[in-house]
């Protein structure tokens, strides 16, 4: 059955993103927040502890979190089961139109309460691309998270302004020549904050503007980043890099990673399913 319905599918034209309920069974979900509280070395019940180690900034990659909540784990096998979750595979399919897709080997999130007295932890979170927008025509693309605790509007979610993909050529004309290719201005565009349940996995069109929000809460927000792509459409000696990655229990190569190497000391590679080894490219889709 397909996941997609008639709706959803006028909602994502309209609005360039859509929600994938249920995306993953519960265990999985609480094997993945078990598995980020025990990375972190903090204790979830214990707030004071949220905040024990200083995030890194831009190139200074000296810690295994990032002010805003970035959380450097690639390989365990608790990333590896949303990854290879059948229904996460087959929303991904709907949207390409193919099963024969590759999972990026992404992170994790933690976004802890902002809190005056810790001035490293207030991260108001931005909006930007991943995409360079100053080229000819930006090839499309999706991005995905996945939501692993309910998550209320303030508490440092996914952020976006809908239906910009298909404002964004006529609006393109209205900015000076040197606009920034991955920051839009945001005068005059409106950003909406998305709520969702644990499970949900939230997929997007990468042309619109994006980032997670300013955690104004009491509870830590919670999520895993999960898109998928075409084989062809990547280069082939992306999949070495790969490949090592998940032996090595390491991130790929462009990715800033644990100064502590805590996945490599500490993990063996993930058991991977049929699906994952086609995901992950080890195995060919036929
Ligand atoms: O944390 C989020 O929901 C958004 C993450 C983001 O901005 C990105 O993946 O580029």
């Amino acid at each position: 059955m397909a996941i997609f319905s008639r709706e959803d599918w006028d909602f994502w034209k309209e609005n360039g993103y859509v929600v994938v309920p249920n995306a993953v069974p519960r265990e999985n979900l609480d094997a993945m927040v078990n598995t980020i509280w025990e990375f972190l070395e903090m204790d979830p019940n214990d707030p004071e502890d949220w905040y024990k180690h200083t995030p890194y900034r831009g190139r200074n990659r000296a810690s295994m979190i990032s002010a805003s909540g970035m959380v450097e784990i690639y390989q365990h096998q608790a990333l590896w089961n949303n990854r290879q979750h059948p229904r996460v595979h087959q929303a991904f399919s709907e949207i390409w139109e193919t099963e024969k897709l590759w999972v990026s080997l992404d992170r994790a999130n933690m976004k802890p309460p902002s809190r005056e007295d810790k001035p490293d932890w207030q991260n108001e979170g931005n909006i930007h691309w991943d995409t360079d927008t100053s080229v000819e025509k930006v090839p499309f693309g999706v991005q995905g998270v996945l939501y692993l605790t309910d998550t209320s509007e303030d508490q440092g979610g996914f952020r976006c302004v809908p239906g910009f993909h298909n404002m964004f050529e006529d609006w393109v004309k209205t900015q000076p020549e040197d606009r920034h290719p991955r920051h839009p201005d945001l005068d005059g565009l409106e950003v909406k904050s998305i709520l969702g349940k644990a499970g949900d996995l939230i997929i997007w069109h990468r042309l619109l503007a994006h980032g997670n929000g300013h955690n104004r809460s009491d509870r830590p927000r919670l999520a895993q980043y999960i898109r998928m792509y075409p084989v062809a459409s990547r280069e082939k000696d992306a999949l070495e890099d790969r490949i090592a990655a998940w032996q090595n229990c390491r991130p790929t190569s462009r990715w800033p990673g644990d100064p502590r190497d805590w996945e490599h000391k500490t993990q063996k590679p993930a058991k991977l399913t049929d699906l994952g080894k086609k995901l992950l490219g080890v195995e060919t889709w036929n």
